[in-house]
Parts: C-alpha cells; sequence; structure tokens
C-alpha cells in the first residue's frame, strides 16, 4: 500500500494545529502507521531539503525547520502521496491554497505553511527512511466493531 512523509512544521505545532491536522487524515480514510514529535537536527533539516540546497530561501528553511519541534508522520492509504498534496493546499504560498485546504485554512504566509507532505514516491521513500526506522512503521487492521463491545 501507498505510503507517504507528512510534517508538521514548528508553527503548526506552536499553534496548536497538530490535533486537527492528524484529524484530517484519519477521516479522509487513511491509516497512521508512524508519528514522533521531535526537534530536527541542522543536518537532518539540510539533509531533507537537499534539492533547495543553494536556493536564496535555503538558510532561512533550515532555521525555521529546527526552531522546534516538529510532528513528523507516516500515513498510508490509496494515492496518498498526491491526495494529501491536495489536503495540504496544492500550493506552496498558502496565499494561493484553496479555503478548504490546511495551508488555505490556517497559513498566511510562504515561509509558515504548517505542513510538509512529499511530492513524490521516489521522495515519500527518501523522507520516510531518513525520519524512521522500519521497525517503526507499524502493520495493522482496523475494525472499528470489535472495539465497541
Ligand atoms: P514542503 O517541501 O515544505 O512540503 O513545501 P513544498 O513542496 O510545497 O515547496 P518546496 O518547493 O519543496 O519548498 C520547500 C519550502 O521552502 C520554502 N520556500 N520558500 N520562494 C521562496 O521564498 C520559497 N520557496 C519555497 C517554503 O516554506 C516551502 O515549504
Ligand atoms: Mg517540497
Amino acid at each position: 500500500m501507498e505510503k507517504t512523509f507528512l510534517m508538521i512544521k514548528p508553527d503548526g505545532v506552536q499553534r496548536n494545529l497538530i490535533g486537527m491536522i492528524v484529524s484530517r487524515f484519519e477521516q479522509k480514510g487513511y491509516k497512521l502507521i508512524a508519528s514522533k514529535l521531535m526537534t530536527i537536527t541542522e543536518h537532518l533539516a539540510k539533509t531533507h531539503y537537499a534539492e533547495h540546497d543553494g536556493k536564496p530561501f535555503f538558510n532561512d528553511l533550515v532555521s525555521f525547520i529546527t526552531s522546534g519541534p516538529v510532528f513528523a508522520m507516516v500515513w498510508e492509504g490509496e494515492n496518498v502521496i498526491d491526495m494529501s498534496r491536495k489536503m495540504m493546499g496544492g500550493k506552496t504560498n498558502p496565499q494561493e491554497a484553496e479555503i478548504g485546504t490546511i495551508r488555505g485554512d490556517y497559513g498566511v504566509v510562504m515561509h509558515r505553511n504548517i505542513i510538509h507532505g512529499s511530492d513524490s514516491s521516489e521522495s515519500a521513500d527518501r523522507e520516510i527512511n531518513l525520519f524512521f526506522d522500519h521497525a517503526e512503521l507499524q502493520q495493522y487492521n482496523k475494525n472499528i466493531d470489535n472495539w465497541l463491545s
């Protein structure tokens, strides 16, 4: 089953948006298979965002993403990579993201856009392996009826 890496950035954690964001993906129908609150080292930040090394915003991006705890997650489900990017807002700049999406509803400026999501299956594999050990990824089935009696 397809997996993606999502991360609530330091602004989303500070603004108490973790529960709402997790809830959106749960309610959509995706399955959380790993998560942790963590502070990213400068080395991990530079590796994660290596594609942007050398761009004018790179140093500010690394400073921001290491400035406080992030909430790192792996989600699983049908077409979860593309669908989670849509649920985030489809655009990097919250000003351009549609209302009804995470960045559109809660973001105001480009450099504080609340959430990261992998942009391809190659990125998802790379980012999941950067942030999680294989043993941290849970395999389980859900059956709500079993838990109501
Ligand atoms: P992310 O990787 O964080 O999920 O965001 P994204 O795919 O939508 O955007 P990306 O192009 O990968 O950029 C990574 C982060 O860098 C900041 N950024 N600033 N022109 C700029 O000032 C600029 N471009 C990108 C954003 O915070 C973006 O999330
Ligand atoms: Mg990106």
